[in-house]
């Protein structure tokens, strides 16, 4: 247990080590957005104090500094999630907005009338509404996959949902909610059999999982940069070639246009085709240096890291009488949903803070899930790479305390 007990990544971030109302700083709330280490910070600061100018226009130093920087950023995720050609990577605000990207520009256009959806039980409110906006004005059908109680999907369940009329599923690597680690290249392989195409949300696996869309195989994949050690603003989405050059623009606007006359406009190539506008070029640029950090690390140590403070935490959690756990799934990442007999989650979230532990309490955007469980909502502790022991320690022992409270 010596990495939790002094992890040596915890002075890379600012603001793991604060101390708030006089209480130490537990945070645990990494699966909302995690924390930023220093150099991305300084990059930030650097573009804002010395380096602004905008991207793909000036032809001025400062300006082409910008613009280099942020495609360097693209050919970084290019080369983390192994995507073919970095014109595969497009910048979005984040993952709500990649979903929404391929729901108004693909599913739009080339799903039909009768087709079908399979999304799981276990979706984040962004990957379900943006495909229900589309379903309810075009008339195709959306089905989940279940999950058994555990908080796993039942596979042979979605053997039997993968009928010829499903032609699109999308699927969340790793659950927000319950930390489940799902078989989405399995997943992928009987979708592309039944003649579907896959999207999967990789939000929380990009900094915790390989994610190589090559050897998942996946049609699209969407991730956000806050949940990767990056600024927020900033999130990608990665399409295989033939889908991107197929699908119109999403937004129309600067950047994304060749030719513009009254008459007609012709598009820009991909990726600019579907990046309109001014995008968020610190973000960018800032999640360039993310990327860094996390191949710095490598997921063998971020893995090593993340088990033991998950088998830590849990073995602790486990210990308080009354406590229950949602999701325990075999295959599970540095998540904790929790609830406490007869005390409301939100209570819990509050008492807590007062000693300093920031954990996420409500229904983390899957209500279908909270329905699932039978419960409002849940408690949720999520670790990464700075938390240590005593983050969990001063988890446990405010719990005990507002257990002696509530008695
Ligand atoms: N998908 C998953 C699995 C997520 O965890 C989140 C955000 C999103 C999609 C949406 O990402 P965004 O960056 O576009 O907002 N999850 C959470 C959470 O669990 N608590 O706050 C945000």
């Amino acid at each position: 247990m010596s990495l939790i007990e002094h992890n040596p990544y915890r002075k890379d971030f600012p603001a793991a080590e604060q101390v708030i109302s006089g209480k130490r700083l537990a945070y645990l709330d990494s699966a909302a957005t995690n924390l930023k280490p220093s150099l991305v910070i300084d990059e930030l600061d650097r573009y804002y104090r010395i380096e602004t100018s905008n991207v793909h226009r000036g032809l001025y130093w400062l300006s082409e500094n910008a613009t280099t920087k942020f495609e360097a950023t693209r050919d970084k995720i290019q080369g983390l999630i192994n995507a073919p050609d970095r014109s595969q990577v497009i910048f979005t605000k984040g993952t709500t907005e990649s979903v929404n990207l391929v729901a108004q520009s693909y599913v739009r256009n080339f799903l039909q009338r009768g087709d079908t959806i399979l999304l799981s039980q276990m979706e984040h409110h962004s990957n379900i509404v943006p495909w229900q906006i589309v379903a309810e004005e075009k008339g195709i059908f959306i089905k989940v996959i279940p999950i058994n109680q555990r908080g796993e999907i039942l596979l042979d369940e979605y053997r039997k949902l993968l009928t010829p009329e499903v032609k699109f599923v999308s699927v969340v690597f790793i659950s927000n909610a319950l930390g489940t680690i799902n078989p989405v290249k399995e997943m992928t392989r009987l979708a592309h059999e039944n003649g579907a195409k896959v999207f999967i949300d990789a939000a929380q696996a990009i900094s915790h999982e390989k994610v190589d869309v090559q050897d998942l195989d996946v049609d699209f994949l969407a991730f956000s940069g806050h949940k990767m050690f990056g600024p927020t603003g900033v999130g990608v989405l990665y399409g295989k070639l033939d889908l991107l050059n197929q699908m119109p623009p999403y937004q129309g606007g600067g950047d994304m246009i060749d030719v513009v006359t009254f008459e007609k406009t012709t598009y820009n190539n991909l990726p600019h085709k579907f990046e309109a506008g001014t995008p968020s070029i610190s973000a960018v640029i800032g999640l360039g240096k993310a990327v860094d950090y996390l191949q710095d690390i490598g997921l063998h140590r971020i893995h090593e890291i993340e088990t033991q403070l998950l088998a830590y935490a849990t073995e602790k959690l486990k210990s308080i009488p009354g406590l229950k756990i949602y999701g325990e799934a075999e295959h599970k990442a540095s998540v904790i949903s929790f609830g406490l007999e007869g005390i409301h989650p939100h209570d819990i979230a509050a008492l807590i803070d007062k000693e300093g532990v920031a954990i996420r309490t409500g229904h983390h955007c899957a209500q279908p899930l909270m329905k699932f469980f039978d419960v409002p909502a849940t408690c949720r502790a999520s670790m990464s790479i700075y938390n240590n022991k005593a983050d969990i320690d001063q988890l446990y022992l405010a719990l005990v305390k507002l257990k002696k409270f509530f008695e």
